[in-house]
């Protein structure tokens, strides 16, 4: 076993719980922001780049994938995009004795918390083998190592390149290129562990992995239906658009096993009465569901639609749209009409009259969205269950059409741009066949390793090398043991960020920072100011520019760290001109405009206020370019988590003060908690019968089928009003909970939404 020290927590010594709140946003969402905004930056900062933020000439909030109406306020921000900007801008750097004070163990024993606080990165760092601690080290020394180390691999696939979704497209496409001109399609992201099981059910189903809704869609909708989401506090500008659309008459529905502040009551503090009034009431419905019971739920939402269908032939299906555009309507009807309510009740714990009432709205309704997040997407059946959601809005062609389509909510800002721009394992041949084209080079064609084979192969020793562009990997991903463990192994882990994180403490024989600019700062290069572009969860894609001078004049953007990077370790095996890419990311899109379809004139559309909308053939034309060349109803097997007696199902949360593996601070104000983290929300009635109490504590072992004994100790149990046999902890705390091994069919994504777990009780921290 490994004898590193394990992860540390902050003291919970003055953890206070109160009643949950029903409402988000209004005026504690401005007086919790701005002064933390004009503590941490000043105020001069804090007002250049807050109203700089999502305006059509200022930068991208580098938060959520959530998209700018097109119409901008003069603040077009939210709580939780101020806290992100903050802790970006924040002028503190780490000071350069930093380096001798803290060897690598000690910040291993670190909270992520404080590793957070200490600023900003300033300088390329280095941690030879065998030594304690990382020092300064120059840029082209650092490019140096990174080149000796990889070219001394045996294969390219001895290396693993980790995305995280803050990266903007031009960096993210110079990132692919290299790597894939090394030789490896090894391109891991954050997405494998987030929205990699929408990507595929949609892909296969419908042709496009994308959300197949605009912005102005909500407005236009009958019904929204929102799914294993948070919006609160993950998406809280989607609060406006929700509100707008029942305004407009929408009714909304909430599926979620936790009562979220958002999603019963909004109030828009960017309305005077939303600042004080009582708010606008969101959830026409909600279904407090059991964790993974959607797939359940709407299988019995089918089901009622096919059985209104029987009662009134021809009057309830849209025969025309389903004739011209799907197939496999009959093998679907037939699956489903053996469906069994008894198992329908049992998995999602709701009653008959609920999901009535639900499948009655979606009948009145003539244009619905689905919306959906991490609470679909990191459970075992998470493929088959956003195929359900497909199967249900064809039934009645919802999609194609305005106010109507399933529409994922992307959870990092840039996470489905670098997508698009190829950081993917396993990119399509006409992709690759593209870049060929382009560059005059043949890419590997035999797929690469997602995070979490990733994470296998090092702990096999099968990869020696990991270079990562942003996040946080060993903390982000599942079983954190086995995930540090891994890291260790290597032989060198090489970080591109802007703070400390856990990744930087537990890392291979060599190790390596480079500090990069964030979206915040003015990006000079040689060819003069440039700016970079993102792509947001509905596909919008528009330019991004920093307005604060960077943090110092070491650090280099992203685009020149990969490029630098990419000329040192290829030499003049590929014939790219990475220095031309760096003076001017004008040449970098006009190779995505050759590349990659939707970019053409990119350079152009690109400067355009208003930025530019990709085609999505489902959406715009009701095309489907699956393997059919029709939308797919499929048919999903049901299957139901077995929960022995005396266990319970547990996922793994944000509170509304962090952001991902980054904790802003320890609060959750919504869901009542105030510093602390070390929390188990619980069902009274389930701590009842367990001979548990509120307020007491609990070690959490989670039950696995490989002998492993996975524990999370001394969390401090909260009465909750969740559903019934179902806990919640924080992530990524929890993530010691969850197998390495269990991961959603298909997508490989980890399974952090039900964990079977066990809680015996303990002596309070202290
Ligand atoms: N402030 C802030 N914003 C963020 C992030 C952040 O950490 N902080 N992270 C960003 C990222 S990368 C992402 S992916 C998104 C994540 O956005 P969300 O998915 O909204 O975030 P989670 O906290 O994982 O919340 C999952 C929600 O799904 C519910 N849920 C869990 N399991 C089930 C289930 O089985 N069925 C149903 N119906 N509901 C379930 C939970 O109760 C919870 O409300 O947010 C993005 N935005
Ligand atoms: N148990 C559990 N595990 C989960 C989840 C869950 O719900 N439950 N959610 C999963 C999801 S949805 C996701 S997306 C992943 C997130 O996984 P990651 O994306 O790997 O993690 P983050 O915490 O977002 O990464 C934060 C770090 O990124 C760096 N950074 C910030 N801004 C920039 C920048 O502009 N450039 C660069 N180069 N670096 C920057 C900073 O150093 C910061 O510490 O975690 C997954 N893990
Ligand atoms: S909704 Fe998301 S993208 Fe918009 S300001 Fe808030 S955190 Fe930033
Ligand atoms: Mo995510």
């Amino acid at each position: 076993m490994d004898k590193k020290p394990s992860v540390v927590h902050d003291s919970d010594a003055d953890l206070t719980v109160g009643p949950p709140k029903r409402s988000a946003a209004g005026l504690p969402s401005l007086v919790d922001s701005l002064p933390r905004a004009v503590s941490q930056m000043g105020p001069s900062r804090t007002w250049k780049s807050l109203l700089a933020m999502n305006q059509k000439d200022g930068f991208d909030c580098m938060s959520c994938a959530w998209p700018d109406p097109p119409e901008r306020k003069l603040a077009e921000f939210c709580e939780n995009g101020a806290k992100a900007v903050g802790w970006e801008a924040d002028p503190l750097k780490v000071p350069s004795g930093f380096w001798d004070e803290n060897d690598v163990e000690s910040l291993a024993q670190r909270s992520e918390y404080w590793l957070g606080q200490q600023g900003r990165l300033v300088e390329p760092v280095y941690k030879p083998a065998g030594s304690s601690h990382y020092r300064s080290i120059s840029w082209d020394n650092a490019f140096r190592i990174v080149a000796r180390e990889l070219n001394a691999l045996e294969s390219p696939d001895e290396a693993t390149f980790y995305t995280s979704g803050r990266t903007s497209n031009e960096a993210a496409f110079v990132y692919q290129l290299f790597v894939r001109a090394f030789g490896t399609n090894n391109l891991p992201d954050c997405s494998n562990m987030c929205h990699e099981s929408t990507g595929l059910a949609l892909g296969e189903t419908l042709g496009v992995g994308k959300s197949a809704v605009s912005y102005t869609d909500f407005a236009k909708a009958d019904l929204i239906i929102i799914m294993g989401q948070n919006p609160g506090t993950c998406h809280p500008r989607m609060l406006t658009a929700l509100e707008e659309a029942k305004l407009a008459g929408a009714s909304i529905v909430a599926v979620n096993p936790l009562p979220e502040a958002g999603l019963i009551n909004f109030k828009n503090p960017q309305r005077p009465r939303g600042l004080v009034g009582k708010g606008t009431d969101l959830a026409d419905q909600f279904l407090q569901i059991r964790l993974a019971g959607d797939m359940a739920l709407l299988q019995a939402v089918s089901k009622r639609v096919l059985d209104a269908e029987k009662a009134a032939p021809g009057a309830v299906l849209d025969h025309a749209f389903i004739e011209e555009h799907c197939q496999g309507l009959q093998e679907f009807q037939a699956h489903i009409d053996e469906l069994d309510e008894k198992d329908v009740l049992a998995a999602t714990g709701l009653r008959t009259e609920e999901i009535d009432e639900l499948a009655s709205r979606y009948l009145r309704a003539e244009k619905v969205i689905i919306t959906w997040a991490m609470g679909l997407t990191q459970h075992k059946k998470a493929v088959s269950t956003i195929k359900e959601i497909v199967n249900l809005l064809l039934l009645r062609g919802n999609i194609g059409k305005p106010g109507a389509g399933p529409s994922p909510i992307r959870g990092h800002s840039n996470v489905q741009g670098d997508r698009t721009m190829g950081i993917w394992e396993k990119m399509p041949e006409p992709f690759l066949d593209a870049l060929q084209r382009e560059f005059g080079f043949d890419p590997p064609r035999h797929p690469g390793v997602d995070s979490v084979d990733s994470i296998r192969g090092m702990r096999d020793g099968r990869i020696k090398v990991l270079v990562a562009l942003g996040g946080n990997l060993v903390h982000a991903m599942s079983d954190t043991t086995a995930a540090e463990a891994a890291v260790r192994k290597t032989r060198l882990s090489v970080q591109i960020s802007t703070k400390l994180n856990r990744s930087h403490a537990v890392v291979g024989e060599q190790a390596m920072i480079l500090p990069t600019m964030g979206r915040t700062e003015i990006d000079r290069q040689a060819g003069g100011e440039q700016f970079v572009t993102v792509e947001d969860t509905v596909c919008a894609v528009h330019r991004s520019a920093g307005r604060l001078e960077p943090i110092s004049d070491k650090v280099l953007s992203e685009v020149a760290i990969v490029c630098r990077m990419a000329a040192t370790v290829l030499g003049d095996k590929v014939p790219v001109d990475w220095r031309s890419f760096e003076a001017n990311y004008d040449s970098v899109r006009e190779h995505i405009s050759h590349a990659v379809p939707g970019f053409e004139d990119f350079n152009k559309k690109a400067r355009s206020r208003d930025g530019f909308v990709l085609p999505h053939g489902p959406r715009d034309e009701r095309k489907f370019p699956t393997a059919t060349g029709k939308a797919m109803f499929t048919v999903n097997d049901l299957e139901t988590i077995h929960v022995p007696e005396g266990r319970l199902l547990l996922q793994t949360v944000r509170s509304h003060d962090q952001f991902n593996t980054t904790t802003y601070s320890m609060n959750d104000r919504y869901r009542g908690v105030k510093k602390g983290r070390m929390v188990l929300f619980a069902h009274s009635d389930d701590l009842a019968d367990l001979g548990l109490a509120d307020g007491g504590y609990v070690d959490v072992h989670s039950e696995a089928d490989d002998g492993v004994d996975r524990v999370l100790r001394q969390l401090r149990l909260i009465a909750y009003p969740t559903a019934r046999g179902c806990v919640t902890a924080y992530y990524p705390e929890a993530n010691v909970l969850v197998p390495l091994d269990s991961t959603a069919e298909g997508s490989n994504t980890p399974v952090s939404k039900s964990v079977v777990v066990r809680l015996e009780p303990a002596a309070p921290p202290g």
